[in-house]
């Protein structure tokens, strides 16, 4: 103890970790992509329910991926990227849309 490199038994390496948990963590970009088939108002829904946004919003980030091909619908950490990416694509899959999601690190 004391310089806070060695502990009790004279072994080295505790500060490393502690540095290494306060990093802030990497975070990734929700993407959804257009496709022909998807009808826009289950976009707006998915949007609204699994990303928390308005209506208003939700349409907003709708028509730009119907227009430019892809769209953030959010920027998380990996487990909550990968989590929300995987929901939409669990809910998309069981209405039978075609719908597709993916992340991106930022
Ligand atoms: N292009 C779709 C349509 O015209 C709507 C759509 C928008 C689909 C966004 C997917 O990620 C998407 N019905």
């Amino acid at each position: 103890m004391g310089d806070g490199q060695n502990d009790d038994d004279g072994r080295v390496g505790v500060s490393v970790q502690a540095r290494t948990m306060v990093k802030r963590p990497s975070m990734y970009r929700v993407l959804m992509l257009n496709d022909d088939y998807t009808p826009m108002e289950f976009v707006v829904h998915v949007l609204e329910r699994i990303f928390n946004k308005s209506h208003d919003e939700a349409t907003e980030i709708m028509l730009k991926v119907h227009h430019r091909g892809v769209g953030v619908c959010g920027v998380f950490t990996f487990e909550v990227a990968e989590t929300k990416a995987g929901q939409v694509m669990d809910l998309a899959r069981r209405n039978q849309h075609p719908l597709q999601c993916t992340i991106e690190k930022e």
